[in-house]
């Protein structure tokens, strides 16, 4: 049986990676910040099954800046897999929390690969980059060779992790590798990414709950794609023959607009009737143009990314119109 420590393991990405590696028969092991709740609702289900729980999945606290702790988990579990997928992942945010994102994002990861250089046993590593490291490209699709000029603190942070993971593979050997990945959602999305927030009010505005949404800007362009089928590109990165860098992207782009007509009219519903403009959720600067190309990932992983936009704003907007629906007709205590 293969051991995966998975780094974020209750974000989204997270949730659908445990999902997988359980279903390949791994042991998997997660990292998560001590608080004050224990409510991991993307997890749920797993912690509720005897045969799962604490049998073949674990979790350990720690906080990435926690190098001490994070070793000692490392030597007590000792991973064949490391899938570092945690850190402050909000764009926006990071205008506001710029040195929280550096700390995690940036110098979390090249942490975790110093640690990762000491050990005797070393797990294969990857690392979750992000689309947002190529901030205003002069090339569109963006590859794996695409020069990075990033223009958020996020992107920045990330470029930065991506370089070292680059660095650690070529200059001490290690098995690190890169997914680049461009917008990857799902109903398990945070509810405060742009996708998200549109079909959750897409559902809650068709039941009649909410009257409106707040936007910031509209022409946005993204490539999103579905998160099931990320997670599985990078179990096949770590499965590959070497460690190398992918982008992982639909190759299609799309703007705000468009996700929000495709979300709306699954509930049969004009978005102009509803959609506000609100400058608070406007950013000092953005990426444009962010489109990947991922022929290299389909050449050499037999991956590609298969859900298209309309289906995927379809499958979230079912999702939280079922979560309404299931709150309506739960007793009331
Ligand atoms: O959903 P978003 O916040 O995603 P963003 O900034 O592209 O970042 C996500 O994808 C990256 C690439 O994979 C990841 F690295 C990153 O961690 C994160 O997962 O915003 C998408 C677009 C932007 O143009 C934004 O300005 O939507 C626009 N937008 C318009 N109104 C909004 C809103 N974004 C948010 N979050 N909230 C709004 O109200």
């Amino acid at each position: 049986m293969k051991t995966a420590l998975i780094t974020g393991i209750t974000g989204q990405d997270g949730s659908y990676l445990t999902e997988l590696l359980i279903s390949k028969g791994y042991s998997v092991h997660g990292i998560v910040r001590r608080s004050s709740t224990t409510v991991r609702a993307r997890l749920d289900h797993l912690f509720h099954r005897e045969d799962i729980y604490n049998k073949r999945l674990f979790l350990h606290y720690a906080d990435l800046a926690d190098t001490t702790t994070i070793r000692r988990i490392m030597l007590k579990c000792t991973p064949d897999e490391l899938y570092h997928l945690a850190g402050q992942s909000h764009v926006g945010a990071s205008f506001d929390i710029p040195e929280t994102t550096c700390e995690f994002t940036a110098m979390g990861t090249l942490k975790l690969l110093e640690i990762i250089r000491d050990l005797e046993q070393k797990p294969k590593f990857l690392h979750i980059s992000s689309s947002e490291i190529f901030g205003r490209p002069d090339q569109s699709p963006q590859n794996e060779m695409t020069p990075m000029r990033p223009v958020t603190p996020y992107g920045i942070a990330k470029a930065f992790a991506t370089q070292m993971v680059t660095l650690y593979r070529e200059s001490f050997g290690l098995f690190a590798c890169n997914a680049i990945c461009y917008n990857h959602e799902s109903p398990l999305r945070g509810e405060s990414f742009v996708t998200r927030k549109i079909t959750r009010a897409a559902a809650a505005i068709a039941r009649k709950h909410q009257e409106s949404v707040s936007l910031g800007s509209l022409d946005g362009r993204r490539d999103w794609g579905f998160a099931a089928e990320y997670v599985d590109a990078m179990w096949r990165m770590l499965q590959h023959d070497h460690a190398d860098d992918f982008v992982l992207a639909t190759g299609t782009h799309h703007s705000v607009k468009d996700f929000l007509d495709a979300s709306f009219k699954a509930v049969d519903l004009d978005w102009q009737d509803f959609v506000k403009q609100d400058p608070r959720y406007m950013r000092p600067s953005e990426g444009t143009r962010l489109v990947g190309d991922a022929s290299k990932a389909e050449r050499e992983l037999g991956w590609k990314a298969e859900t298209t936009l309309p289906k995927l704003a379809e499958l979230m907007v079912e999702a939280d119109l079922q979560r309404i629906d299931a709150s309506e007709t739960k007793p009331a205590f």
